[in-house]
C-alpha cells in the first residue's frame, strides 16, 4: 500500500499526516504534513543568500557557502500545527477542519541563528527578530498582499536550539517544507518555522504582521479581543494510533498504541482508560529519547474479556506537571486543542 496524505485543500496546499504510521523518528517526506497560507513561492538565485539587517551594527548578507561552513547543529523536533485537532473543538470554529494529522516530526541540520547574531552583533535597542517567508498573498480580512513572517522574542530567538536549517533527514529541505532556509523552533507550534527563510530582521518593538498580531493568538471570547493571548509553546497532547475509530477486536489481549508529546519539558507518563475515566492504567514508555524535542511513543496492554462497546482514553502529564484536560480550551480562531483522545472500539 502506497501510504497518503489526507488533503484540506490543494491552494494553498493544506495535508495530513496518516496518524496511524508516525511510528518512525523521523517522518519521510511523503507522509509529511504539509501546512501553507499561500501559494509555493518562486525561488531564484537570490534565495540563498541571506540577509540579516536592522538593530545590528551594521547589515549583513550571508551567503549559502559561508553558512554551510558554520558550526551546525542537528536536532530531531516533532512539529505541529497550532490548528492542529482543531475539528474537535465545540461549537465549531473556522479554519482548516484539521483532525490529528497536523504533526510529523524530521531531524533538521542548520546553523543557530545565536551564532549568526554573535557575528553580527545586536545593538542594546534589540527586542525582537523578525523571520520573513519567500510566499506571500492575500488575506481574506484585509487589503493588500502580505509576506508570510512571524518573530520571535529576543531570548527565543537565541536559543542554541533555535536553528536556520537547511537540511532535512540528511538532505537538503524538500522544497514544500521550506527550501533552502527554515527557521526551525523546538517547543513552540510550527507556525513559529518559517519556511522559505529570505531575510532576518532586527526590530526594537514588537512586531505587527498579520500573522503574528490576528492569527495565531488566543481569543477566548466568541466576538471581542478580550482575554488575547499568543500562541506558543505546544501543550501536552497525545494520538491514540491503535486500534482505528471504530475497529472492531476479538475478545482477548491487545496492544494501545500511541504517541505523546509536549512543547515544554518532557513526557513523564502516558495513562489510558477504558472505562470513562473511571480507572486508569499506566502505559509503557516504548521508545522516549533524552532529547525533549521529540514524541513519545507509548503502548499499554489491554486484556478485554467481556464483548461490548468500549471507548479508549489517553492521558499525558509532562515533567512540568501538565495533564491533559477532559474539556479542550475554546478559543475563537480554534488552536492548541489537547484535550484527552477518545476511540470508540466493539469487542465480540
Ligand atoms: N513561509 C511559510 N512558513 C510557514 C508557513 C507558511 O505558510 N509559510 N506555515 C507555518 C505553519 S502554520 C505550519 S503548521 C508549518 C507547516 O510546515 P510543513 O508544511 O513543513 O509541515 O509551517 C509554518 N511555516
Ligand atoms: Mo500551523
Amino acid at each position: 500500500m502506497k501510504p497518503y496524505l489526507t488533503t484540506r485543500s490543494l491552494l494553498p496546499e493544506n495535508q495530513e499526516s496518516p496518524i496511524e504510521l508516525l511510528q518512525e523518528w523521523q517522518t519521510e517526506d511523503s507522509l509529511f504534513y504539509l501546512r501553507n497560507h499561500f501559494p509555493y513561492p518562486q525561488l531564484s538565485q537570490h534565495s540563498f543568500d541571506l540577509p540579516i539587517f536592522g538593530h545590528i551594527p551594521q547589515p549583513k548578507v550571508f551567503t549559502y557557502k559561508e553558512i554551510q561552513a558554520m558550526p551546525s547543529k542537528t536536532l530531531t523536533v516533532l512539529l505541529e500545527c497550532a490548528g492542529n485537532k482543531r475539528s474537535y473543538f465545540e461549537p465549531k470554529v473556522y479554519g482548516e477542519q484539521w483532525e490529528q494529522g497536523a504533526i510529523s516530526q524530521g531531524t533538521w541540520k542548520g546553523v543557530p541563528l545565536a551564532y549568526l547574531l554573535s557575528i553580527t552583533g545586536l545593538l542594546s535597542s534589540a527586542k525582537e527578530v523578525v523571520f520573513e517567508g519567500s510566499d506571500y498573498g492575500t488575506r481574506t480580512d484585509m487589503e493588500g498582499v502580505f509576506y508570510y513572517g512571524r518573530s520571535l522574542p529576543l531570548d527565543k530567538a537565541l536559543h542554541p536550539d533555535t536553528i536556520i536549517a537547511y537540511e532535512f533527514n540528511g538532505k537538503p529541505i524538500p522544497y514544500k517544507h521550506g527550501y533552502p532556509y527554515r527557521l526551525i523552533v523546538p517547543q513552540w507550534y510550527a507556525m513559529a518555522s518559517v519556511k522559505w527563510l529570505k531575510r532576518i530582521m532586527i526590530i526594537d518593538h514588537a512586531y505587527r504582521g498579520p500573522f503574528q498580531s490576528i492569527d495565531y493568538q488566543y481569543y477566548p471570547d466568541p466576538e471581542g479581543d478580550e482575554g488575547k493571548q499568543p500562541v506558543t509553546t505546544m501543550n501536552v497532547n497525545s494520538i491514540i494510533q491503535k486500534p482505528l475509530p471504530y475497529e472492531v477486536l476479538n475478545q482477548g489481549v491487545h496492544e494501545i498504541t500511541g504517541i505523546a508529546w509536549s512543547g515544554k519539558g518532557r513526557v513523564v507518563e502516558v495513562d489510558v482508560s477504558v472505562d470513562g475515566g473511571k480507572s486508569w492504567n499506566r502505559a509503557k514508555p516504548v521508545f522516549s529519547s533524552a532529547q525533549s524535542y521529540t514524541w513519545t511513543l507509548w503502548s499499554y496492554t489491554w486484556e478485554v474479556h467481556d464483548a461490548g462497546e468500549y471507548v479508549i482514553w489517553s492521558r499525558a502529564r509532562d515533567t512540568e506537571g501538565r495533564i491533559q484536560p477532559q474539556q479542550p480550551f475554546w478559543n475563537r480562531k480554534g488552536y492548541g486543542y489537547h484535550a484527552i483522545p477518545k476511540v470508540n472500539v466493539k469487542v465480540e
